[in-house]
């Protein structure tokens, strides 16, 4: 399958080495990354938590390569998504899958009406990059599907497309298909809620949140009422378990949040906290908790945006 990986952080990197080491009784993907500054090529170092090493240069940003991808797989910061898929909308062919790999939701609504299949991805693989090498710290699951914000007939389109999760899971597993994305995609969303902002109100790691229990029980409650209100049925008990899974499981990660703000980056905020507002707005629910945070962080950003103008 010709296949082009928009986005090569730690995500992204993991999928161009996985995708391009199948076995060798399988037929070989053509790769290629493509990154926003062009280049011809790009190095990928990865180092595994079973103590492989894998380094390997790929080629990039050839644009007869982009126009015959069959796939897509999108693993910018979800900011920086719709600007970059409209930007290369009229070079993809429109039955090119595109896959959306990023933290936070509301990244569809922004792209501009595109022929295309568009799936959308949940993953908790643990990867981090530093010094140009990435880290793979832990397996996890990705969970891709259409989601409900597609049109009835996009929908059922795209549910013809659950071959891919088992190109995917031979290349990086597991890799699971589900029909129904949003109820787990409302569940991530709900854990970065909680995680990102508060980690980077606190300036600690995931585990340390265990200190900060009330606040954590009064933003899942507000993010429950948002996510019955918009049809997904879950307990709030099931919400609060999923995030203090999340919590556990990651206890010794610095979350992306965490990270941004440390280094005055810009955050996913906006499609996080920011997502859950507006659908809060959409149904008439006012979430004081979630709207103190999310302006704590856009304080915080304004802050390092003031002293480093772009
Ligand atoms: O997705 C994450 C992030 O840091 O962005 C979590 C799940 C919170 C792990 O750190």
């Amino acid at each position: 399958m010709k296949i082009t990986v928009l986005g090569c952080g730690a995500i992204g990197q993991l999928w161009l080495a996985a995708l391009s080491q199948q076995n060798p009784s399988q037929q070989p993907h053509h790769i290629q990354a493509w990154l926003k500054v062009p280049q011809p090529f790009f190095s990928v170092h990865i180092a595994n938590f079973q103590g492989k090493v894998f380094k390997r240069s790929f080629p990039a940003n050839n644009e007869k390569h982009l126009a015959e991808s069959e796939l897509l797989l999108v693993c910018l910061k979800a900011w920086q998504v719709p600007d970059a898929i409209n930007h290369l909308a009229s070079q993809l062919s429109p039955h090119c899958t595109i896959l959306l790999l990023h933290n936070g939701m509301g990244t569809q609504d922004k792209l501009f009406s595109l022929p295309n299949p568009i799936l959308a991805g949940v993953t908790t693989h643990a990867a981090y990059q530093e010094n140009g090498v990435v880290y793979h710290k832990s397996q996890g699951i990705t969970h891709l599907g259409s989601t409900a914000f597609e049109p009835d007939t996009k929908k059922a389109d795209a549910e013809k497309l659950s071959f891919l999760a088992d190109i995917l899971h031979r290349a990086l597993p597991d890799v699971t298909w589900l029909n129904d994305i949003d109820t787990i995609r409302w569940l991530k969303l709900a854990a970065n809620c909680v995680i990102n902002p508060l980690t980077a109100l606190y300036d600690c790691k995931n585990g340390e949140l265990s200190n900060h229990m009330t606040q954590v029980y009064s933003l899942c409650d507000e993010i429950h009422q948002v996510m019955e209100h918009d049809g997904i049925q879950l307990t709030k008990q099931m919400v609060i378990d999923y995030v203090m899974a999340v919590i556990d499981q990651t206890s010794e990660n610095s979350s992306s949040m965490r990270q941004d703000i440390r280094a005055d980056r810009r955050t996913e905020i906006d499609y996080i906290t920011g997502f859950l507002l507006d659908r809060a707005k959409m149904h008439d629910l006012v979430l004081p908790e979630n709207t103190h945070i999310y302006r704590y962080i856009k304080s915080r950003e304004e802050e390092y945006k003031r002293l480093k103008p772009h």
